[in-house]
């Protein structure tokens, strides 16, 4: 229940104050107002809106023009995409597209196809993806805010996305496996972007038959090494490693103390393989069988060594360190997990690793120092592949319990951890016994906020990074079944803005966003000051694939048609509110190259460009330049014409294309 832990008093004397300072004028409707304060009560009255609402609107009302704090970027799930959503007023600033085309950005409709075909699989064009787990990237463990990856589940690739432009410039697929899921999560320096991997798979795409699980299938995980002067990833500094066929699932990069190790759970140690319709047990029940997983401590550091070293094999063109050699090595440590775990989130400081349980209702704190002690002290067990196991006892530090269904754990600046209760519906707020948390308090369950409903992931304000911000806390949850107007039966997520900056049990529900497109999974929140996004391209005739002024650039006055035997070339610039040529004349059977360079220095002065049955769309920013290629197959005459709102003579930005039959 919300807590009335503020005063009406206070909130109506502050907004009364604003009204003085801001000019802030009550609304018009209200006609029975004496004064300020009246005018308060009766909208509230009206509505039927509590001390509680009051205060959450005025924690997150933005007005109009002011800018929010924070930014957040959120997966859009199998919209294969990314939102960024501004902080606290949930306003939604940005969709950037990355996996799959979008017509609006004109990504895959004339520009960004190569950056797609990136993406392709063995020369199979795949347009669509599962984004799950947005990573910014860091620089000595904080946000730095200048790029940010995210994984397809679906399809086991990473995107680069550079926060100059918030557009995607790379994507990458590791040809050894065909999955994924704990990805991305950044080593604190940006150095490797980790891609865990899911479902157990034969390595390069092979076929096996599923009944020699054990023997043909593995596990996996990637590093894919990230150039900051490119802002590239390396292919050729990536490397993998092959992991036993448990079914990896969340990971999270060792920070401080425990940088240069990588932890990830896993739920599928029984290697159930399904096939309920031949009588086996059904995966759901096959993989929470036995009455552990495995907690996988990966020594990124040495397996780097191993790599650089030459101890990988070549699969399908990319380097994987063999199991065998992971455990010669001592790359690979397990530690039993409690039953079908999910999650796996080290603290600020680096010293723990909090892994949920989706059938236990406790969280399981694994302690780094632990660690390192017991594998120093040699591990006496082995699991089923040679890996060393190292027992619970040894490694744990604490269980905290929390309720129904705890995935993933987010921090705060007070010593709190946030943990996700799928089944409660709730948000775990407990303390951090630990010194340099709240050793005070212990480590125990302080409240629980209810959410609508069935949560995911959360998200804190800067809260992956060492020094995590606190305040406000998203709830990503998946059902929002009452929440908002039916749109039939296909609903949207719901965003739930929860302020957390108040210590104990004072956590309030803000603000709802339902979201629409797909489920985000996961997200995070940068401080809006970090993102130093450019207001329009630096130079007239920009290439936002290489960051870079195009050679193939039109300025005004050099614009026009040329004709080498069946190849076109178009020459063409757009201002308001002309393009120029606004003629072109081709025939059927011509290969055209067509370059638009937006010469506009205005900020936000885009214009698109659209040619109707070639396909062909394109959003043409401030200064930058596009080409694109097409065949000219159809006869006709096709009215191209710019597709942005861009001045009062809009509509008159057009021109013809005019094909001639054969
Ligand atoms: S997973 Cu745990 S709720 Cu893909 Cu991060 Cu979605
Ligand atoms: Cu340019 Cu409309």
């Amino acid at each position: 229940m919300i807590k009335h832990w503020f005063s009406l008093k206070s909130l109506v004397m502050g907004a009364a104050i604003a009204a003085l300072i801001f000019g802030v004028v009550a609304p018009k409707v209200i006609t029975n107002a004496q004064d300020g304060s009246t005018d308060w009560q009766s909208i509230m009255a009206q509505r039927g809106l509590t001390e509680a609402d009051l205060r959450a609107a005025v924690m997150t009302y933005t007005p109009s023009g002011v800018m929010d704090e924070y930014v957040m970027f959120a997966s859009a799930g199998q919209g294969g995409q990314v939102l960024a959503i501004g902080m606290p007023s949930m306003r939604l600033l940005r969709l950037i597209s990355v996996f799959t085309p979008e017509s609006w950005q004109g990504y895959g409709y004339g520009a960004g196809n190569e950056i797609l075909d990136q993406g392709n699989i063995d020369g199979k064009e795949i347009r669509w993806g599962d984004t799950h787990h947005p990573a910014l990237s860091e620089t000595n463990g904080e946000y730095d805010g200048q790029w940010l990856f995210i994984g397809d589940k679906a399809n086991g690739r990473v995107a680069v996305i550079d926060l100059r432009d918030f557009e995607t410039k790379q994507i990458v697929h590791n040809p050894a496996f065909l999955n994924d899921h704990g990805g991305t999560f950044v080593t604190p320096n940006t150095e490797y972007i980790v891609e865990g991997g899911q479902y157990g798979l034969p390595l390069g795409g092979d076929y096996a038959p599923i009944e020699n699980y054990k023997d043909a299938y593995s596990g996996m995980i990637t590093f894919w090494k990230f150039d900051r002067e490119t802002g590239r990833i390396d292919m050729s500094k990536s490397f993998a490693m092959e992991l036993p066929p448990y079914w990896q699932d969340l990971c999270d990069s060792g920070k401080s103390v425990s940088e240069g190790w990588v932890f990830c759970n896993s739920f599928n140690a029984e290697m159930a393989t399904g096939g309920i319709e031949k009588g086996n047990p059904p995966f759901e029940a096959g993989v929470s069988r036995g009455a552990v997983d495995y907690l996988h401590m990966i020594n990124l550091k040495a397996a780097e060594a191993v790599f650089q070293a030459g101890g990988a094999v070549d699969v399908k063109g990319f380097k994987v360190i063999p199991l065998e050699k992971s455990i010669e090595a001592g790359l690979l440590y397990l530690a039993p997990e409690p039953r079908s775990p999910h999650g796996a989130d080290v603290t600020p400081k680096g010293d723990f690793i909090v892994i949920g349980g989706k059938l236990d209702p406790h969280v399981t704190i694994y302690s780094f120092a632990k660690m390192m002690a017991a594998i120093a002290a040699g591990p006496t067990e082995k699991d089923a592949f040679g890996v060393p196991v190292l027992s619970l006892e040894s490694v744990m530090e604490t269980q905290v319990e929390l309720g129904l269904g705890p995935l993933h754990t987010v921090f705060d600046d007070q010593g709190y951890a946030y943990t996700s209760l799928f089944l409660d519906s709730a948000v775990a707020r407990w303390s951090i016994g630990a010194e340099g948390y709240r050793p005070q308090d212990g480590w125990k369950l302080i409240n629980k906020t209810p959410v609508q409903y069935n949560v995911g992931h959360l998200a804190a304000a800067e809260g992956d990074t060492a020094t995590p911000d606190g305040r406000f806390l998203v709830a990503l949850n998946k059902w929002s079944v009452d929440r908002f107007l039916s749109t039939g039966p296909l609903l949207p997520q719901n965003l739930q803005l929860i302020d957390i900056s108040q210590p104990g049990d004072k956590t309030q529900i803000l603000y709802d966003l339902p979201i629409t497109g797909a489920e985000p999974h996961y997200a995070q929140i940068i401080k809006a000051d970090k993102l130093k996004a450019w207001e329009v391209y630096p130079e007239v005739g920009w290439n936002p694939a290489t960051q870079t002024v195009d050679p193939r650039a039109v300025t005004q006055g050099t614009e026009g048609i040329t004709r080498d035997g069946k190849n076109v070339t178009v020459r063409m610039t757009a201002v308001r509110s002309h393009m120029t040529p606004e003629h072109v004349e081709i025939q059927v059977g011509d290969h055209v190259t067509w370059t638009i360079t937006n010469v506009e220095r205005a900020r936000d002065a885009t214009h698109g460009f659209a040619i109707p049955f070639y396909n062909i769309n394109l959003s043409i920013e401030p200064g930058e330049s596009i080409t694109f290629e097409f065949e000219a197959t159809h006869a006709g005459v096709f009215s191209f014409y710019c597709t942005e709102f861009c001045s009062a003579l809009h509509l008159e930005m057009m021109g013809y294309m005019m094909v001639k039959p054969e």
